[in-house]
């Protein structure tokens, strides 16, 4: 694709190649430690949110795949699998899950104690084991590992046992799959977390070999931090994995992608593009990582891909022949407004047309709403528990 303006037509064939994972997590219920508010029809196991998910796909046409966290999703896998297939879409990233076992209250793959950290290894090759049934390529890994006084624990010992730990889990991978590191500042511990930064995350998983690589949630940095600089970097060092998309205000509040700051979501996708991390060709894994806690969750989700989508088409339009040459002139003012231009350029109807191409529904939120299937799993889904995290 040539690096000016695209046309419509190649604004569409790019459009084309967009694909966004659901975490079956936020189909469930979630919340804060203040409350969890559940809703009719929250699904009950996995099933249920796989089915959930579909119509997030099916109304959009850009949610092909589903994260699994586990244990949360611990099922039939095989069986799943069928049943995401039979609702048109697939099973993806395997989550998991280390913060919830009395356990790992003081870590987890680096734990100091030998029986706990194993514990904690297995139940990283248990979810390679799961991949094998799901068909899935990557193994995120995000741990609540960490301290919350100074001198509660050695930092460089527990930094030695992670390595150790995840050459360990490395080791067991095969064929395509691939271990995703993820990063986060702080919480729950509150004063060093054992993987808190994209230079931590980059140097365990340099460590690893090629097929480890970085996740950049976006709720996990600090305040002020130029996340597109960040996404840059690994994507010039080749170790740009997946994204957790969400955004926030103040912490890692989870919430709607590009909702508290559609700019910084446009920044983050050009320099994704600028990168040769969008597409057919790149590795990259476009994933949500979100909590619906008071806001219907199926809309939810299909808000934050169509986000997605918008500021990823807001992107492209970006002419980067002319950007490039006032760049290369210092032109700093004429740069800014190339760049801005994009973002300021009004694509939904554009979006709209590419979506006729598709069989779409031009809007996919009233469409769905007006499908009934809300009311339909309210009425259906009576008795058992809602699934949620069950922390
Ligand atoms: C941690 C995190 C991680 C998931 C969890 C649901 O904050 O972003 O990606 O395991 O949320
Ligand atoms: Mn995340």
């Amino acid at each position: 694709m040539s690096v000016s303006a695209p046309s419509k037509a190649e604004l569409f064939t790019q459009l084309d190649q967009q694909a966004i994972e659901l975490p079956s997590w936020a189909f469930g219920n979630s919340g804060t430690r203040f409350r969890v508010f559940g809703s009719p029809g929250t699904p009950r196991d996995p099933f249920e949110k796989i089915s959930d998910a579909a119509q997030v796909h099916r109304y959009t046409g850009i949610a092909p795949s589903v994260a699994l966290h586990i244990p949360w999703d611990k099922c039939d896998y095989q069986a799943l699998r069928n049943h995401a297939e039979d609702n048109g879409i697939r099973l993806g990233t395997i989550n998991s899950n280390t913060f919830q076992d009395e356990d790992y209250k003081l870590g987890s793959v680096t734990h100091s104690d030998d029986r706990i950290r194993q514990k904690a290894i297995d139940h990283h090759l248990d979810c390679i084991e799961i991949m094998g049934q799901t068909g899935s390529r990557d193994l995120k890994i995000w741990l609540a590992d960490g301290s919350n006084y100074p001198g509660q624990d050695d930092i460089r010992g527990r930094q030695d046992r992670l390595a150790d730990s995840l050459s360990k889990i490395y080791s067991q991978l095969s064929g395509n799959q691939r271990l995703v590191l993820e990063y986060k500042f702080f919480e729950p511990a509150f004063y060093h977390t054992d993987v808190p930064d994209w230079g931590t995350a980059y140097a365990q998983v340099a460590a690893l070999g090629e097929r480890a690589v970085v996740c950049l949630d976006t709720g996990h940095h600090a305040p002020g931090t130029n996340i597109e600089f960040i996404v840059m970097q690994l994507l010039r060092l080749g170790k740009l994995g997946s994204f957790d998309f969400n955004s926030r205000f103040y912490a890692d509040d989870d919430l709607i992608v590009g909702a508290a700051d559609p700019f910084q979501l446009f920044r983050i996708m050009y320099e994704v593009i600028r990168g040769g991390g969008y597409g057919k060709d790149s590795e990259v894994a476009f994933m949500l990582d979100q909590c619906h806690n008071i806001e219907d969750k199926i809309p939810g989700q299909m808000r934050s891909v169509l986000n997605v989508q918008a500021m990823t088409a807001r992107a492209l339009l970006v002419d980067r022949s002319a950007l490039a040459t006032a760049q290369q002139a210092g032109d700093v003012l004429l740069a800014n407004d190339i760049l801005m231009d994009a973002f300021y350029t009004d694509v939904r109807p554009l979006i709209i047309e590419w979506r006729e191409r598709h069989g779409l529904p031009e809007n996919p939120v009233s469409a769905f709403n007006d499908s009934g299937y809300l009311k339909k799993i309210a009425a259906d889904r009576v008795g058992g528990t809602q699934a949620g995290w069950g922390a």
